[in-house]
């Protein structure tokens, strides 16, 4: 078994090349903070480099969450400009993430909300596990969804599901993610890395090249314009009184009041 040392993420491998990549900081339900995106950047390079790894699980550590969201703590104090670099900086790691040239399998045990519905997103597939949560609550801070999710669930589920889940911020369980495709698998609760490191094996086949390739040319059929848009509108919403109200409602552990301003 191989590993990488990082502070927020445990990445290690299997003697067939099959890596798991966990999101390790559970008492904070996984939630990306500035760190973990560095340190997710950081793993796909090294990922990119090692030819031991030849495919890649993507889990969050604990019982409870898969991520439960960008750390809502960092988003508070953003501004405009701030909010719409900080989408931008979410958005290429998950881009790297989405064109890896090796197969990217998230197993989502528990919570997926806001960027972490938009981590699983960007993986070339997805497995539930039966407690799997998956949600984009982002309009309940003041806010929507900033890495990627306005453009990636669309294309999983179609628009008008999507445009549902965005506006209500409503959640998904497992069952009805697999009904809608944006899950292929539903699997009891602890046994989705093992399903998972089925259907990479099964890959694994393959000729390492093809399935580079084939990552490709599936991703480029799906490449639209809206993800620039999407950071510059987060920005604007950093500025609004409703964006201060939702965030700072959510850690002083209280309902939101919003204004509309
Ligand atoms: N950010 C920061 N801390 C978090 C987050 C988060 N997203 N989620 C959970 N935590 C923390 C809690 O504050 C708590 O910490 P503490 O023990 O210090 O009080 C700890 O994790 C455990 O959480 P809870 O006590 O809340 O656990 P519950 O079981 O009661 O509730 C929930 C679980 C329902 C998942 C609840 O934690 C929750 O609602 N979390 C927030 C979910 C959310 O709104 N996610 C979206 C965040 S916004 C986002 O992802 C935007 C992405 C795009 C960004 C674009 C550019 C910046």
């Amino acid at each position: 078994m191989k590993s990488y040392t990082f502070d927020t993420l445990l990445l290690e491998t299997d003697d067939k090349g099959i890596a798991v990549l966990t999101i390790n900081r559970p008492d904070k339900l996984n939630a990306l903070n500035n760190t973990v995106l560095d340190e997710l950047e950081q793993a796909v390079k090294n990922i990119e480099k090692d030819d031991e790894i030849r495919a890649v699980i993507v889990t969050g550590a604990g019982e409870k969450a898969f991520v439960a969201g960008a750390d809502i703590k960092e988003l508070n104090t953003l501004n405009k400009k701030q909010g719409e670099k900080q989408s931008v900086r979410g958005q290429k790691v998950f881009f790297a993430i989405e064109n890896c040239s090796k197969p990217m399998i998230a197993v989502v045990n528990g919570y997926a909300l806001g960027g972490g519905s938009e981590l699983a997103m960007a993986c070339h597939i997805r497995i539930a596990e039966e407690n799997a949560v998956f949600g984009l609550p982002e309009v309940g801070l003041g806010l929507i969804p900033g890495y990627g999710g306005t453009q990636r669930l669309p294309q999983l589920v179609g628009k008008s599901r999507a445009m549902e889940m965005i506006l209500t911020g409503g959640q998904m369980k497992a069952e009805e993610a697999k009904s809608t495709g944006l899950a292929g698998y539903v699997e009891p609760q602890g046994k989705g890395v093992e399903k998972a490191k089925e259907i990479a094996s099964k890959m694994l086949k393959n000729g390492p090249v093809a399935l580079s390739r084939a990552i490709e040319a599936v991703n480029s059929g799906f490449r639209v314009k809206g993800f620039s848009d999407e950071a510059e509108l987060f920005g604007d919403l950093c500025e609004t009184e409703d964006f201060k109200e939702g965030t700072s409602a959510f850690l002083e552990k209280r309902k939101p009041n919003f204004q509309g301003r």
